[in-house]
């Protein structure tokens, strides 16, 4: 495939190696995880752990795993996996094409005897496309393909790297409500000020479409984060006490990233009639000089 290679990475986990004229991106199909964006002559724009498991099955920590169809814990069923099934299964490589210098990747997946004796039986298909230019452009579509309406969440729980996150400003958030996760689910509201983390954060944003911007005074540069169909953003960080916990992160990889994640949750879970779509997209890229 044009611009695509197809090899074996980490962990011997499959995954296709985009080189277009402007950057380089890995995507594995465990999770269709896109774990690398890297435009030429910049440095890398999303983080990685150097402990991620790499294995059949598991999350991979960092990049932008694909949460669907719920995020967070299932609402019902303690026993399903937290933040869905879409980011460890395996998903299939469709095809690539070039466009203009951009190359496109698709991938696949869809419901199938373990998707529906799970936590979630409905029918569905899944289409990503992860486009690689200058900017790396994500987007997801849901069809239902079943006879039924059904209910979904969805993430991109995108991994960006920072200097170091204490001395992030993150603006786009502001004046919006928000549901507080280490602060026992409370709503609040967020000032006229912009975002900045200064001890564990979980926050789930209801309600916003816009553009979110990572102002890192440390790496001068901008990480800018557009995004069309999604009305929620979720911004987190472990911090230090929460990050020791994590088996898959090095004690300070907390530092150096920030969660700002392009989703559907809560609020603003989507419901899709039968034989309908829905697409959701995320547009990340660097801007020099903050
Ligand atoms: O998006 C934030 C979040 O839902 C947090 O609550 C946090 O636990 C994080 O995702 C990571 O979840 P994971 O299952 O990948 O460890």
């Amino acid at each position: 495939m044009d611009g695509v290679v197809t090899e074996v990475g980490a962990g011997g986990l499959e995954r296709a190696r985009v080189n277009s004229a402007r950057a380089e991106t890995h995507i594995y199909l465990q999770g269709a995880t896109v774990t690398h964006f890297q435009p030429h002559g910049a440095a890398p724009v999303l983080f990685l752990s150097n402990r991620a498991t790499w294995a059949p099955g598991r999350a991979i920590r960092g990049g932008v795993p694909l949460i669907f169809p719920w995020f967070g814990a299932h609402s019902s069923n303690p026993k399903a996996p937290q933040h869905g099934f879409a980011r460890t299964r395996t998903w299939r490589l469709l095809g690539s094409q070039v466009i203009d210098g951009v190359v496109i990747v698709e991938l696949g997946l869809e419901d199938d005897e373990a998707s529906r004796a799970g936590a979630w039986p409905h029918a569905f298909q899944l289409r990503y496309r992860v486009s690689v230019g200058d900017t790396l452009g994500l987007a997801l579509e849901v069809v239902n393909s079943s006879t039924q309406a059904f209910q979904f969440e969805a993430a991109l729980h995108t991994y960006l790297a920072v200097g170091d996150v204490r001395a992030v400003a993150i603006t786009g958030l502001e004046n919006t409500t928000y549901i507080d996760k280490v602060d026992g689910m409370t709503r609040k509201r967020q000032g006229a000020e912009p975002l900045r983390l200064t001890g564990e954060t979980d926050r789930v944003f209801v309600g916003t479409r816009s553009r979110c911007v990572v102002e890192d005074r440390v790496l001068s540069r901008r990480l800018m984060v557009d995004k069309t169909g999604s009305a929620t953003t979720v911004v987190w960080n472990p911090w230090s006490a929460k990050a020791a916990g994590i088996a898959d992160l090095e004690p300070d990889d907390w530092r150096r990233m920030v969660c700002v994640e392009t989703a559907n949750a809560a609020d603003d879970v989507v419901t899709l009639a039968a034989g309908q779509r829905h697409v959701m997209t995320a547009m990340i890229r660097v801007d020099a000089g903050a």
